[in-house]
């Protein structure tokens, strides 16, 4: 009897027992051939006193034994190749005595692949054999009766994939072997999870080196990312892990599987390993949240990702500022204060225009022009051009962010301004067509321009022959959109063009349109009377010829400045966009023409500070002005005092409607007008440093005469703006000239024009400027030319008079001109030829100037086109125009006659001409004799 020490076994993981004789409940009956003799079954007690069935055979002393025992049947089970585990003893034919020849230490092991379970016999032929087993190395010690034997445990392997089962056979050849268990098995790769995805329990292969693809399937709440894929290897191990899953959104790998984000977390993008804390502004109420929502008020634009915080739409655009300019606006604000916890802002602008005074809005026109562009704006400015001249319009920018579609954050996301263009000249006329053409004539007609800007007061038509090109043009008028242009040349091709004329000045002219005069008929050869005409015509062009030749020449010399000033008028004329200054008391209605001109402003903006000085109508008063959307500024309020007529309300009011014409950095600027309510005020610009005449005399001998210079140009400058204006002062002073804290001069006081045409009566400070009472009202005579004082001839020209008298007042800082002399004393020097002297330290060239200015025949006089060209030239090159002066003598207390002694003892000829803007006639001078400035002196006019 055998006793088993220790059989007690625990399966591997990878193993699938298909048969274990040790779990077989009573006797195994296995088929053994021969029946007797043979193998033998066998009951034994292992340790614990459990029977196990064994088989033995020992016949080891008898020869040419084949003992054959086959198990039953046993299932395949979907194996492919199974593994054979015999644990025997052989007893060492040694330990025999008397058995040498026949006792053998091994036995065969075979299988036979079978569909049928019922086999009743061993048909040995069908059996293949596995392997001769013998006894190794490898054993543990059994006790065998009352002796120690050694258990062996062999394990072979083999193929099966034919059949749906197989047999197991055991041949004895001689042996003394009890087989004391057998346990038949396959492996398999057992059930595991890789990379989120589960691999089943998978057969191995029939090979020992084959591998068997198995595809993975994802573990719940989760995804392929790519195919999962594992080999089962031939022993039971799982290899060369590929692809795998993730989990869904809203869940998170622990352990292997996928769990649920807990409440107030989410996962929102698969690439993040892990669930996050919800981000700012959003929350999640359920597990397994992919996005958290956001928080009342708070939004997420479409191209957010989820781990974004949730965000708001901005709020208003700040500050918004405008500036305009004629037609064109410019707008500037501030970021909102409130960003909405993004980064993406852009503006647009919505703009609304009206007649001034009327309340409905339109949208603008497609026309307007928005640069960079109207929407979609990432800079906070805006140009806003081509708006309609002297047009209310209305504009309002919009602060977005990408969560503002569709989500308001309450009021107020935009900021508005309400503003008034200024004048602009019309557009261009395009579209000119010729009507009836004749040998002498054609007629024109056009279309109203496409921009107006404003009531078509004329239009103005140039026509020239082409081959002249514009060296010679005629210029015909009309308040109609036609003309009959007459007294062409037969056969000739003519130019023409036409621009039009609002109160804002002229727009451009047209592109030329070109047309032919039909053709003349010859006149008769051999007419007597003809001939003649033709004979009278050449002689008189000859005379014509020479005489305008003569006239010329004479001109050229004598008319310096009248040729130049006509060309400048000239010029003035046919510049385009040159605007006209509009008389305000042209207007039936002197309120419209403010209102035209000048801007209303609320009072309440208005902060006066301190009184400054006492006007004409009233106090002038410094403060601040705060207009909505711009920045404050410092102002000057001139106010009407309290008891006031209509007509002094108007004149009052009527410097407004003027200087509200004009934009020039040299002018005074026009802020606006209260009217609505009283006080009646004019709001300018303030003028830091006063009037000039002040200014000067309290800084006296303060400033070198390159900065003296600096102010003449200034005041010249704005002079040369107002007369291409065709405005005449009528009151160039230096007290009429403000400066500011850059020591910029603007010429001020638009009052006095009217007062001399409309109102002689009206008082004009007698005491501060010696004025003359003139039959059309008072005059500054000291500071008029005489023309102007004798019969009211007031031109650009006289203004240019009075310009020399301010050249005299800047260059000895604020000296009244004529000291103590009286008006009539200064009539009376002037009428016969005196000139104010230089004033100390002056450059000679200067008060050449002056005396230029100062000229009686006022056509000689330099335009302020000349006196600014001018004046350049000496700043352009002070050490040589500005170096030389009057000398240092005391100031003279008497006057002098044109060309004193002292002008031109210090200066070369050529000094002289090229300062005065002559340095052209040098050679023909020079050739002519005058060499030297002595001789300039004698120099007349013929
Ligand atoms: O010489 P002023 O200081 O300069 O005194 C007179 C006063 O008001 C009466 O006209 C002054 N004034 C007038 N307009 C302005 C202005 N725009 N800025 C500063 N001061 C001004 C002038």
């Amino acid at each position: 009897m055998f006793t088993v020490i220790s059989t007690a076994r625990v399966y591997p993981p990878n193993e699938e027992t298909l048969l274990d004789t040790r779990t077989v409940p009573g006797e195994l009956k296995w088929a053994a051939s021969p029946t007797e003799g043979g193998w033998e079954e066998v009951s034994i007690m292992d340790e614990k006193n459990v029977p196990i069935r064994t088989y033995q055979v020992c016949n080891v002393m008898e020869p040419s034994q084949s003992n054959w025992l086959r198990t039953d049947w046993i299932p395949r089970s979907g194996a492919q190749r199974i593994y054979v585990e015999i644990k025997f003893t052989l007893r060492d034919c040694n330990s025999l005595p008397g058995v040498t020849g026949t006792c053998k230490e091994t036995f065969n092991l075979y299988y036979y692949e079978s569909n049928n379970d019922r086999e009743h016999y061993i048909r040995e032929s069908n059996f293949l054999k596995i392997d001769t087993v013998a006894a190794d190395e490898s054993f543990t010690q059994v006790d065998i009766g009352d002796r120690i034997m050694k258990l062996n445990t062999e394990v072979r392997d083999v193929k099966v994939t034919t059949r749906k089962g197989f047999y197991l056979a055991f041949q004895d050849v001689g042996a003394c072997i009890a087989l004391v268990s057998v346990r038949v098995f396959y492996k398999t790769c057992p059930l595991t999870v890789r990379n989120l995805a589960t691999f089943p329990d998978t057969n191995t292969g029939a090979d020992t080196s084959s591998l068997v693809e198995v595809r993975g399937s994802c573990v719940n709440q989760s995804e392929e990312r790519e195919e999962p894929k594992m080999y089962c290897g031939a022993d039971g191990e799982w290899l060369v892990p590929i692809g795998g899953c993730v989990c869904n959104l809203g869940y998170e790998e622990r352990s292997g599987v996928c769990q649920a984000c807990t409440v107030g977390f989410n996962r929102a993008v698969s690439t993040d390993r892990a669930c996050s804390k919800c981000p700012p502004h959003s929350h999640s109420e359920k597990e397994g949240a992919a996005v958290c929502d956001c928080n009342p008020g708070y939004y997420r634009s479409e191209s957010d990702p989820a781990s974004m915080p949730c965000t708001q739409p901005p709020s208003a655009p700040q500050q918004l500022i405008s500036e305009v300019n004629e037609t064109s606006v410019v707008l500037e604000w501030s970021a909102p204060l409130r960003l909405g916890g993004r980064s993406d802002i852009s503006y647009s602008v919505d703009s609304l225009k009206g007649p001034l005074g009327a309340q409905l809005c339109l949208p603008c026109s497609q026309d307007v022009l928005f640069s960079p562009q109207q929407s979609g704006l990432r800079a906070t400015r805006v140009c806003v051009s081509e708006l309609q001249a002297h047009t209310r319009y209305t504009f309002t920018i919009l602060a977005r962010n990408g969560v503002s579609q569709g989500h308001s954050a309450g009021a107020g996301q935009s900021v508005s301004v309400t503003l008034t263009t200024n004048q602009a000249a019309p557009s261009p006329v395009t579209s000119i067509q010729a009507g009836d053409v004749t040998r002498h004539g054609v007629s024109l007609a056009w279309q109203q321009p496409d921009r107006p800007n404003g009531v078509i007061l004329e239009y103005e038509v140039k026509y020239y022959e082409k081959d002249q090109k514009e060296s010679s043009y005629r210029i015909m008028k009309t308040a109609s959109r036609s003309a009959d242009i007459t007294g062409l040349s037969p056969l000739t091709v003519y130019l023409y063009q036409v621009r039009a004329r609002t109160a804002a000045g002229y727009g451009e002219f047209s592109g030329p349109l070109e047309f032919s005069t039909n053709s003349d008929p010859l006149p008769l050869i051999g007419d007597a009377a003809s001939s003649t005409l033709l004979l009278l015509s050449i002689s008189g062009g000859v005379i014509l010829l020479l005489t305008s030749t003569a006239v010329f020449i004479i001109s050229r010399r004598r008319g310096k400045y009248s040729q130049a000033k006509q060309d400048s008028e000239e010029e003035k004329h046919l510049n385009p966009g040159v605007r006209i200054y509009v008389d305000p008391f042209t207007y039936e209605d002197p309120d419209q023409a403010v209102h035209e001109f000048a801007k209303e402003i609320d009072a309440t903006y208005i902060h006066i500070e301190k009184v400054i000085g006492i006007g004409e109508f009233g106090e002038v008063c410094s403060g601040r002005l705060r207009l909505q959307g711009k920045r404050e500024i410092y102002v000057a309020i001139k106010s009407l005092k309290a008891a006031y007529s209509n007509k002094q309300r108007q004149d009052f009011l009527s410097e407004a409607s003027i200087m509200g014409q004009f934009d020039h950095p040299n002018i005074i600027r026009l802020e606006g007008v209260v009217t609505r309510c009283k006080p009646v005020m004019i709001i300018t610009e303030y003028m830091e440093n006063g009037s000039l005449d002040a200014f000067l005399r309290k800084h006296d001998g303060h400033f070198t005469v390159i900065q003296l210079v600096g102010m003449l140009r200034g005041i010249a400058s704005g002079m040369k703006y107002l007369s291409d204006m065709s405005y005449v002062h009528r009151d160039l002073a230096a007290r009429n000239i403000l400066v500011n804290s850059n020591l910029v001069c603007k010429v001020s006081d638009f009052g006095l024009s009217r007062v001399l045409q409309e109102d002689p009566e009206n008082a004009y400070t007698t005491r501060v400027t010696g004025t003359y009472h003139s039959p059309g009202g008072k005059i500054p005579i000291r500071w008029t030319s005489p023309e102007a004082i004798a019969y009211r001839k007031f031109t650009p020209s006289s203004d240019t008079w009075s310009y020399g008298v301010v050249m005299w007042e800047v260059m000895s800082y604020g000296e009244r001109p004529y000291w103590d002399m009286s008006n009539q004393d200064v009539i009376k020097a002037i009428d016969e030829g005196y000139r104010l002297p230089p004033p100390m330290d002056c450059p000679v060239c200067l008060h050449q100037l002056m005396l230029d200015c100062w000229q009686t025949e006022r056509t000689h006089r330099p335009s302020f086109t000349q006196i600014l060209n001018m004046l350049d030239k000496l700043i352009r090159n002070p050490t040589t125009t500005l170096r030389r002066t009057g000398g240092d003598r005391p100031v003279p207390s008497l006057l002098e006659p044109v060309g004193g002694p002292e002008f031109v003892s210090v200066w070369s000829a050529e000094d002289c001409l090229q300062a005065i803007g002559m340095g052209m006639y040098r050679d023909t001078l020079t050739t002519a004799g005058y060499t030297s400035p002595d001789s300039l002196l004698t120099l007349t006019h013929q």
